[in-house]
């Protein structure tokens, strides 16, 4: 089973990788985002309380997102493996991932990691922002709010996956194509 986790900033490519990762290798994508984004189009009360947050660039409470992905892990139990994009955004959604794939007697394979300079970062989320409708990046000052959020709560999430010898970093910036093609390549050497 190969369980990934894209990892890196708002705007760093995770979403956009996901959708070719997915078409590769048939993995199930949990992006907590699209998730969250779900809830709020459909108005839920879930919906309303994570939109506060969203808009605001604070993360969403760690129960709340631990809940859904624990819910799509149910309802994907024959999947061939899961890509987790956006998930986990802190230490302790990494150690309720771990939990949750041990009670399924599995695990995640590895997280690579997205690396892109705050400039760029920003420069793509306001371009995105232009026809996105997305309130969060549409706003230079909230867009600095999520680099922020990611720097202070996120970024540890690669020291616990350090720890297990489960973390590979890529460069971010250049064409699509290429940065898939390099996580391509480190996921084939996983299976060597
Ligand atoms: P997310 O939906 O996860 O979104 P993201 O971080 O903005 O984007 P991503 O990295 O996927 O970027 P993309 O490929 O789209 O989070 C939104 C909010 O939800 C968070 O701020 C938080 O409030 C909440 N949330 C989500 N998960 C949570 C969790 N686990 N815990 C708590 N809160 C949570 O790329 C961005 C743009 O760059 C696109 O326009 C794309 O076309 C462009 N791009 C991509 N690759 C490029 C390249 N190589 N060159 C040039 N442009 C590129």
């Amino acid at each position: 089973m190969l369980n990934l986790v894209l990892f890196g900033p708002p705007g760093a490519g995770k979403g956009t990788q996901s959708q070719k990762l997915i078409e590769k290798f048939g993995l199930i994508h949990l992006s907590t985002g699209d998730l969250l984004r779900n809830e709020i189009s459909q108005g839920t009360e879930l919906g309303l309380e994570a939109k506060k947050l969203m808009d605001d660039g604070k993360l969403v409470p760690d129960a709340v997102v631990i809940g859904m992905i624990s819910n799509k892990l149910e309802a994907n139990k024959d999947a061939k493996g899961f890509i987790f994009d956006g998930f986990p955004r802190t230490v302790a959604q990494a150690e309720a991932l771990d939990s949750l794939l041990e009670s399924k007697n599995s695990s995640i394979s590895g997280m690579i990691a997205l690396e892109v300079t705050d400039d760029e970062l920003e420069h793509r989320l306001l371009l995105r922002g232009e026809s996105s409708g997305r309130p969060d990046d549409a706003n230079p000052e909230v867009i600095r709010k999520r680099i922020k959020e990611y720097n202070d709560k996120t970024a540890p999430v690669a020291g616990f996956y350090k720890n297990q010898s489960k973390f590979e970093s890529i460069n971010g910036i250049g064409t699509i194509d290429e940065i898939f093609d390099q996580i391509v390549s480190i996921i084939s050497s996983w299976s060597e």
